[in-house]
């Protein structure tokens, strides 16, 4: 029903900006990419707008065409914002928000904000939205957007390995697989493909990892000093690293930014993340989640192992 919505406003109008959250990842990215290209297909004018670098690890996608600061807004029809769970995730781009919205994302806190709304939280991420939209429309899936669209998948999926993957998930990266992806190569930007500095960085922060809740909870902090120190302000991968420990069930990364501090959370099984969010101002998955504090790191930590002591209550 909303898909065919959607169809409708595509095939009616001419041109489109796509915007992906800010501090974009590969399913932000890769997504945008994919819709892109495939408007581009017919014949369609867009661009995607986002203020931050390409993250290192999908730079490899192709985005020279479409990837831009600034557009005149008079001459656009449609704003798609993808993988974006609130109208906040694309707040350093609002002069961009003055044509109708729609909104197309996986995150079970979607706001609904848009003019139109293709939230599914089944979705593994909203590269597999965009897979069934771009089949919807009967878009040739070549092999530049199967690359988008499985970076955008294994991307949120921790390569095939979280609870949103799905049966469904892999019928769709084989049928990708099909197009003449090369799946080694882009496991290798993807996973084995780190820069030094950022290496180097991230040894530093894991040797400083500390332990809440007889090791349940594993947490690090990352200040502005050390960023500087590494010229690297790039954390992926690091609460990931420290959710593997054995026993860990919750993860948290605080990352301090100019006036605030940014938490990030991982959990293993059941345990909910995301209502820590929710009840923060922020959004995210049963299992990966976030939000921001005006504070910070110490004050930051405070608030989080508040939070936590809910669920651990009794541990100590
Ligand atoms: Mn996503």
């Amino acid at each position: 029903m909303m898909m065919n919505n959607i169809i409708k406003i595509i095939k009616k109008n001419q041109s489109f900006i796509i915007l992906p959250h800010l501090k974009p990842d590969g399913d932000a990215i890769g997504s945008s990419l994919a819709l892109a290209k495939g408007l581009k297909k017919m014949n369609k004018n867009v661009k995607i707008i986002s203020m931050d670098d390409v993250p290192y690890d999908v730079k490899f996608l192709d985005c020279e065409d479409y990837l831009v600061n600034s557009v005149d807004m008079e001459s656009i029809d449609i704003v798609f914002a993808l993988d974006s769970s609130d109208i906040g995730r694309l707040e350093d781009r609002k002069e961009f928000l003055v044509k109708p919205i729609v909104n197309i994302d996986h995150h079970k806190t979607n706001t609904l904000y848009g003019e139109l709304n293709l939230v599914k939280e089944d979705a593994c991420a909203t590269g597999e939205i965009i897979y069934n939209l771009l089949n919807s429309l009967k878009i040739d899936i070549d092999s530049d957007i199967a690359t988008d669209l499985y970076t955008a998948i294994a991307s949120d999926t921790g390569n095939f390995m979280y609870s949103n993957t799905t049966a469904k998930t892999h019928e769709i990266a084989a049928e990708l697989i099909t197009k003449g992806i090369d799946v080694a190569e882009i496991s290798m930007y993807l996973y084995q493909n780190i820069p030094l500095n950022k290496f180097k960085f991230n040894t530093e922060v894991l040797s400083k990892v500390e332990f809440y809740f007889v090791s349940k909870v594993a947490l690090v902090t990352i200040s502005k000093e050390l960023k500087d120190k590494y010229e690297n302000d790039n954390t992926d991968s690091i609460v990931e690293s420290i959710r593997n420990i054995e026993g860990v069930e919750v993860a948290i990364l605080i990352d301090e930014r100019k006036n605030i501090a940014k938490i990030s959370m991982r959990s293993k099984k059941d345990i909910d993340v995301s209502s820590i969010a929710l009840n923060n101002g922020g959004g995210g998955h049963v299992n990966a989640a976030g939000f921001e504090v005006d504070s910070g790191l110490e004050a930051a930590k405070k608030i989080v192992i508040k939070e936590l002591g809910m669920i651990y209550e009794g541990i100590s």
